[in-house]
């Protein structure tokens, strides 16, 4: 049994332990941590009803999270690396050593999709505007068109992986589909828009369900970011 002196000590300890100075919030590549959890562009429970606050909360705090920490991991032997912006790691992560190219390709590749995905929603939503709208009539007859393809890649990925909107080679957009973390833009390609269709995005409202999921998360996409991504030729 411990002694009232050993108890006073032991909680001092505990106490002690709870007191490490908090890792900084801000910042990306340039940090000599390395990559670090973005701040979320809006609260948990912005997107209600179409995304709860409490997937919100683990999906970023602790999904987003896992995959920092393990990229950060991956790279403390290639500190240079650590410093790069992370697009350029994730276009070019077969550069590096063997050993760490698929935790490099899983985590850079998690730690991208979603800094891209949070800011790829907003509260309201809305829809495609001027030539960004033009452009998907083009490719996809119109914006129903468009909604019934990608729906489609995002029902179509077989098990975890991304449904995409990126720039196309013969028509001015395409819908592709990701397996896991990867990301269009190590194959080449402009990302435009990006919906996360791995079950921690949804299972907790939807369950299997990832239709009606998919379904709701059209209402709270951010088209104004998506159509800034689309000006930048
Ligand atoms: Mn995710």
């Amino acid at each position: 049994m411990l002694t009232r002196r050993e108890l006073l000590r032991s909680t001092v300890a505990g106490a002690a332990a709870w007191s490490v100075p908090a890792l900084p919030l801000v910042g990306h590549a340039a940090e000599p941590a390395g990559f670090t959890l973005p701040k979320l562009p809006y609260p948990v429970d912005a997107l209600e009803p179409h995304i709860d606050a409490k997937t919100m909360e683990i999906h970023h705090g602790r999904h987003h999270q896992a995959y920092v920490t393990n990229l950060n991991a991956a790279l403390a032997k290639y500190p240079d690396w650590l410093q790069k912006p992370i697009e350029e790691v994730v276009r070019d992560y077969k550069k590096l050593p063997a050993d760490v190219q698929t935790a490099v390709r899983n985590n850079g590749g998690g730690h991208l999709n979603h800094l891209w995905f949070w800011q790829m929603m907003k509260k309201g939503g809305g829809t495609p505007q001027g030539e960004l709208l033009q452009a998907i009539e083009a490719s996809f007859g119109n914006f129903d068109g468009f909604k019934k393809e990608f729906l489609n890649a995002a029902l179509g990925q077989f098990g975890s992986g991304w449904a995409w909107l990126v720039k196309g080679k013969d028509k001015p957009l395409a819908v592709v589909k990701t397996p896991n973390q990867d990301n269009p833009i190590t194959d080449g390609m402009t990302v435009l828009l990006g919906c996360d269709v791995w079950e921690h995005a949804y299972y907790l409202k939807y369950q299997n369900k990832r239709a009606d999921y998919v379904t709701a998360w059209f209402n709270v996409v951010n088209w104004d970011f998506v159509a800034d991504l689309f000006a930048k030729k």
